[in-house]
């Protein structure tokens, strides 16, 4: 199916956006403006802009800690997604979490846990709810690479499989998971060939290629919708920055980075759509312009938000009885 101008020029909105709040929420770690540490993606938004820009609002996302791409693309409003950074009132979970533990639920955006790979059953679950009620949503899984190496993955994917549930498992492949290399986490080339043991389609892809992502990710979701059951998506791609941001990421080549540098996801898709006359300079300018604004309005907001009185700290903590 072919993807229309309208939805060429929202994703690369997305793709601007989930770039320029990454780079400004670095900035604003460095500057000490909150505590904790950020995650940045960097390199990896058409892993996450892909899958999350065709997803419906009563969708469900799955995330770990660098989805923050995903987060936004599936509408969260960057106001609460700095409020959460920044431990405040107005923060989904008024301040008590880790400033990467973003959730959403008015966009079915499932708060992670700081377990990797733990998301991946709670989307698993929330799949098989949705079949036994006979709709027809769909809940997307992230992963980096190396969360695949724990149990829980396998264990979801598994049963995903055998009950044909609608979810799709996206792998962000970005070649290191902290300072391991993927090839000292994962034995084979490809971690999509493991789709084949839960009795799914598998498919690696170029992770950094937007429109293969977006389109990938589409045929997977509607074959979710229409009650064929899981696929699995692997992505290859990289993160530029280290783990997070206190890792300086020694244990990389500075040649591994230049390489990866030269295929930035937001300039390739910016230049196909120009290539395409889908956008100009001037829709470029503007749309950069908008995001500048609304991410100065979010951390205005963030910072207008007040800090959680002592009290609130053991509220909301334990369900009532
Ligand atoms: C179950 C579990 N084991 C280990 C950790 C510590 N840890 C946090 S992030 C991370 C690396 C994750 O790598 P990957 O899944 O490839 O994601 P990436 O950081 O590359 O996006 C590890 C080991 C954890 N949070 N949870
Ligand atoms: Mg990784």
């Amino acid at each position: 199916m072919a993807v229309s101008n309208d939805d060429m020029k929202g994703l690369y909105y997305y793709m601007n956006l989930v770039r320029q709040v990454d780079e400004r929420c670095r900035r604003l770690f460095k500057q000490g403006r909150f505590q904790g540490t950020f995650f940045s993606a960097v390199g990896q938004e058409a892993t996450v802009v892909g899958p999350c820009y065709g997803l419906r609002p009563d969708d469900f996302i799955g995330i770990q800690h660098r989805e923050i791409g995903a987060v936004i693309t599936k509408g969260m409003p960057i106001k609460y997604l700095v409020a959460q950074l920044f431990a405040r009132q107005d923060s989904p979970d008024r301040g008590k979490s880790h400033p990467c533990h973003y959730g959403w639920k008015p966009m079915g955006i499932v708060t992670p846990a700081s377990t990797i790979a733990a998301q991946t059953v709670i989307v698993t679950g929330s799949a098989l709810a949705w079949k036994i009620q006979k709709k027809d949503n769909v809940a997307v899984a992230f992963v980096g690479e190396g969360a695949t190496s724990n149990g829980v993955w396998h264990e979801a994917l598994n049963f995903a499989g055998v009950h044909k549930l609608p979810c799709v498992f996206v792998v962000q492949n970005n070649l290191w998971a902290e300072s391991v290399p993927a090839s000292l986490g994962v034995p084979i080339e490809n971690v999509s060939d493991r789709a084949k043991a839960y009795g799914m389609p598998g498919i690696t892809i170029d992770g950094n290629d937007l429109l293969l992502t977006y389109e990938t990710a589409q045929e997977a979701i509607r074959r979710a919708r229409r009650g064929d059951g899981p696929t699995l998506i692997e992505m290859k791609t990289y993160r530029w920055y280290g783990h997070s941001e206190i890792d300086p990421a020694n244990y990389r080549t500075p040649d591994e980075v230049e390489y990866w540098k030269k295929r930035d996801p937001v300039p390739r898709y910016e230049r196909l759509l120009m290539e395409r006359g889908v956008i100009d300079e001037e829709h470029k300018q503007s749309t950069l312009q908008r995001i500048e604004q609304e991410i100065e309005e979010a951390i205005e907001f963030a910072e207008r938000s007040p800090h959680p009185e002592p009290h609130e700290m053991v509220e909301d903590v334990y369900a009532p009885l």
